[in-house]
C-alpha cells in the first residue's frame, strides 16, 4: 500500500479501508493525509454482513478502482460482482500456482525453482482471476520461507504500482477469452534461468 501511494500514479487515493484496526497501513494513509475507514470483520457473524457494511464503506468514496493489500477475508461472490473488472488483488505467487495461504512454504516444498507474485483481477473463485502482470524470482539454495518471502515481497513493490497504473491509464482489457489485454506493452524479452546454466 506504501509503495502506491510513494509510485505518485495518475489517481486520487480516495481512502484506505481496513478490517483489522491495528493495520499499520492505516497509519501511513493518515500519515498522508488519505482518509481511512476500519470495518472490523469481527464485529460481523455473516460474511455476508461484513461484505455488505464493507461495500458501504468503500462507495461512501465512489472509487473506479478498488485495490487489496494485504487483504486476509475471503469475499463474497455478491461482493465481487458488484466490482467487477475494477476490483484486484495482489497474490504471492505465480498463478495457478499455489493458491492460498503459505504460499512461499508451498513453493519450498514443491522444490520450484523460480517464484513470484501476480496481480490479478478478483473473480469469485479464490485466486482464480484474470491476470494481469506476474513477476518471476528465483528461489535460491538455502532460501527459508521469510528470504523467499522479501524477494517476492521487492517484486510485488514494483509490479503493483504498475498494474494500478495501466489501469489509470485504461489500458487494461478483459477479453472475451477470460485473458487481458494490455494497450501498449513492449513486447517481454529472454528469461530467468534457475539455477543458471553453465557459462
Ligand atoms: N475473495 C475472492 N472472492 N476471490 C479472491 O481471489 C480473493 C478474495 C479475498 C482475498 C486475497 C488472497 C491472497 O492473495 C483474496 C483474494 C485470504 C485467504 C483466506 O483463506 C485466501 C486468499 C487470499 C486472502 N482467508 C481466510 C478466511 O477465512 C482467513 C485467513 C487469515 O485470516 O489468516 O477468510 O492471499
Amino acid at each position: 500500500m506504501a509503495s502506491l501511494i510513494a509510485a505518485k500514479l495518475p489517481a486520487q487515493i480516495c481512502a484506505v479501508i481496513s478490517n483489522d484496526p491495528a493495520a499499520k497501513g492505516l497509519a501511513t494513509a493518515a500519515g498522508y493525509g488519505i482518509a481511512t475507514a476500519v470495518v472490523d470483520h469481527r464485529h460481523y457473524k455473516q460474511r455476508a454482513d461484513f461484505d455488505a457494511a464493507l461495500a458501504q464503506a468503500i462507495d461512501a468514496h465512489r472509487p473506479d478502482i478498488v485495490v487489496l493489500a494485504g487483504f486476509m477475508r475471503v469475499l463474497t461472490e455478491d461482493f465481487v460482482n458488484r466490482y467487477r473488472g475494477r476490483l484486484i488483488n495482489i497474490h504471492p505467487s505465480l498463478l495457478p500456482s499455489f493458491t492460498g495461504l503459505h504460499t512461499h512454504r508451498q513453493a519450498l516444498e514443491a522444490g520450484v525453482r523460480v517464484h513470484g507474485c501476480t496481480v490479478h483481477f478478483v473473480t469469485p473463485q479464490l485466486d482464480h482471476g484474470p491476470i494481469i502482470i506476474q513477476a518471476a524470482v528465483p528461489v535460491l539454495p538455502g532460501d527459508d520461507e521469510d528470504a523467499l518471502a522479501a524477494r517476492v515481497l521487492a517484486e510485488e513493490h514494483r509490479i503493483y504500482p504498475q498494474a494500478v497504473r495501466w489501469l489509470c491509464e485504461d489500458r487494461v482489457t478483459l477479453d472475451t477469452d477470460g485473458r487481458v489485454r494490455i494497450a501498449g506493452v513492449s513486447k517481454a524479452a529472454g528469461a530467468l534461468l534457475s539455477p543458471p546454466p553453465d557459462a
